[in-house]
């Protein structure tokens, strides 16, 4: 059990089963699925866009659609045949400022929508480590780092920088990581000096290269490129406002 003053981080490999929620209150969700929602979110946020309403179902997407809403949408990696955009940070542009997005991928969404429950509930990768970590160390809240993975299963890049948030975090909190953080951070303090390298080991980033985005990957990888913080407002993701 945590001591006054420190805080439990742990990690959930895929949005299944039991997270940080009910026991450990309050708690804050980070939802982590860096290849690609994740980032291209963050791309979205650093482009202007107004919100975006993450959806886990074709159904509610072209609900949303029907009202107007601006759609992005991947199956399987590709866009989907009703989406304006697909899921590539790299295709958002000034011309979606003040713009609202709706949003469907295969894991990211679903992943946000199995941590609603959180007191918080933050979206991160690599690109905003440290603006989320900065913001998470003066919640005084338990974190749980949930990882969107690939159908239910591990993602090594989401679970990589899972560890990598323990690591940010531990230099600003007093953290109590449990067994699943504890494993992340030691592949992270392992990995670090060339965490891209070592991410193209992993299925996610063959299965990107295979459908020709190999852009997205490098852009990914690039550690606190945006300052963006999208925090979820009822079913809405906001960019994090200061004041
Ligand atoms: O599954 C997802 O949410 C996507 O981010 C996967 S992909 O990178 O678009 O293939």
């Amino acid at each position: 059990m945590e001591n006054p003053g420190q805080y439990l981080i742990d990690i959930v490999f895929s949005p299944s089963g039991n997270y940080l929620q009910l026991d450990h209150r309050p708690v804050a969700a980070v939802v982590i699925d860096v290849l690609r929602a994740s980032t291209t979110i963050c791309s979205m946020f650093m482009n202007g866009v107004s919100e975006v309403i993450p959806v886990s179902s074709e159904e509610e997407a072209l609900k949303y659609q029907k009202q107007g809403f601006i759609i992005a949408g991947e199956r399987e990696g590709v866009r989907a045949g009703f989406a304006v955009f697909g899921n590539s940070p790299l295709e958002f542009n000034e011309n979606i400022r003040g713009k609202s997005i709706a949003m469907i991928t295969t894991n990211g969404t679903k992943a946000i929508d199995f941590a609603k429950g959180a007191d918080l509930l933050a979206v991160g990768c690599f690109s905003n480590i440290s603006a989320l970590s900065s913001l998470l160390s003066g919640k005084g809240m338990n974190i749980s780092l949930v990882c969107a993975g690939w159908h239910g299963m591990f993602s090594l890049e989401d679970a990589l920088c899972a560890g990598a948030f323990v690591e940010k975090l531990s230099e600003k909190m007093r953290l109590l990581p449990t067994d699943a953080a504890l494993a992340m951070l030691a592949l992270w303090q392992k990995t670090k000096n060339d965490y891209a390298g070592y991410l193209k080991n992993g299925s996610h980033y063959k299965r990107l290269i295979r459908l020709g985005f190999s852009e997205d990957f490098d852009f990914a990888m690039k550690m606190d490129a945006c300052n963006a913080v999208p925090l979820l407002e009822e079913n809405y993701l906001k960019k994090y406002q200061s004041i």
